[in-house]
C-alpha cells in the first residue's frame, strides 16, 4: 500500500529533501504517477491552500511547500510523458501592463496547477495586446489578471477591451484579483469575477467553468 500521506505531509512542511525521498519511494514501490500527483502532491498543497487562506501559514511557508511540490512533480512528469493529462481545463495567467508584482500571481498559478488546472503563466507587466494574442494562440477557457497598483488596475479594463476588439471576449471568462480590486471592480469593468486570494481563486475558477 503506498504512503500518499507521507509525500503530502512531506509537501505541507515545505521540505524538499522529504519529498524527493518519499517520491522515490512511491515511484519504487510502483506507485501510479496521477495517483502520486493527485493524492500525494496535490493534497498537501491543497492543505497548504486552506491554511494559507486561514491565515494559519504565510507566504514563505507556501513557497517554501511549493518548491517542495515542484522537485516531487519533476520527479513524476517523465512518467506521464506519453499520458493523457486530463485537466480540470486551461488557466492563463498575467500581471497587468505596468505592474511588475508578481508574488501573488504565481501564488494564484500555483494553486491553480496544483488543483488540477494547466496553467498558461505570462509574466509579469503584460500588455492587452498580448493578451490577446495569448487568448488567440493558447485559447484557455479562463483569464487571469492580476494588478497590485491602484494605477495599473485601470490596465484590466483596457484588457478585457482589447479582448472585445479582438473577437476574443466571448471565448474566454476573465477573472480579476489582486490588492487593490474588488467584487464591485470586477463587475464595473466586465470582469467574470474576482478573488480575493490564491485558494478562492480555484474555487471561482471551478464556478466559472460550471465544475
Ligand atoms: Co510594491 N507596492 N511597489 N513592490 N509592494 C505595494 C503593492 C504597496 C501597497 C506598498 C505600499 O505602498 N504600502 C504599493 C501600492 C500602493 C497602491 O497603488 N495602492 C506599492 C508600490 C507603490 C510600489 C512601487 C510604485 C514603489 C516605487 O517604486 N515607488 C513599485 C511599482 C513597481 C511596478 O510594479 N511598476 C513597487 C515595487 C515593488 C517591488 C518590486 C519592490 C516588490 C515586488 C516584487 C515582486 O512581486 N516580485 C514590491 C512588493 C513586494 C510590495 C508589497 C510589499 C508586497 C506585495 C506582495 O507580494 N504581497 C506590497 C505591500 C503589501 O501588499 N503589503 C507593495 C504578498 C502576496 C502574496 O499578496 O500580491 O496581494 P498579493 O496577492 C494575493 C491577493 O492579492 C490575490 O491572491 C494573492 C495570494 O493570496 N491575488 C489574486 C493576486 N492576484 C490575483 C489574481 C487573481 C485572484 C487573486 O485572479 C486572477
Amino acid at each position: 500500500m503506498i504512503n500518499y500521506e507521507r509525500l503530502s505531509s512531506a509537501v505541507i512542511k515545505g521540505n524538499v529533501k522529504q519529498v524527493v525521498e518519499a517520491t522515490q519511494a512511491a515511484i519504487a514501490e510502483g506507485a501510479d504517477p496521477g495517483e502520486m500527483i493527485e493524492k500525494g502532491l496535490t493534497a498537501g498543497m491543497t492543505i497548504v491552500g486552506q491554511r494559507f487562506k486561514a491565515c494559519e501559514m504565510y507566504v514563505p511557508e507556501v513557497l517554501m511547500a511549493a518548491r517542495a511540490m515542484a522537485a516531487g512533480v519533476d520527479l513524476v512528469k517523465p512518467m506521464l510523458k506519453g499520458k493523457e493529462i486530463i485537466t480540470k481545463g486551461k488557466f492563463m495567467i498575467g500581471t497587468v501592463k505596468g505592474d511588475l508584482h508578481d508574488i501573488g500571481k504565481n501564488l494564484v498559478a500555483l494553486m491553480m496547477e496544483s488543483s488540477g488546472f494547466e496553467v498558461v503563466n505570462m509574466g509579469v507587466d503584460i500588455s492587452p495586446e498580448r493578451f490577446a494574442d495569448a487568448v488567440r494562440e493558447h485559447q484557455p477557457q479562463l483569464l487571469g489578471l492580476s494588478a497590485l497598483l491602484t494605477t495599473t488596475m485601470l490596465a484590466m479594463k483596457d484588457t478585457i477591451e482589447g479582448l472585445k476588439e479582438a473577437g476574443l471576449r466571448d471565448s474566454v471568462k476573465v477573472m480579476i484579483g489582486g490588492a487593490p480590486v474588488a467584487a464591485d471592480f470586477a463587475t464595473e469593468i466586465g470582469a467574470d469575477g474576482y478573488a480575493p486570494d490564491a485558494a478562492s481563486a480555484t474555487e471561482l475558477a471551478l464556478r466559472l467553468l460550471g465544475k
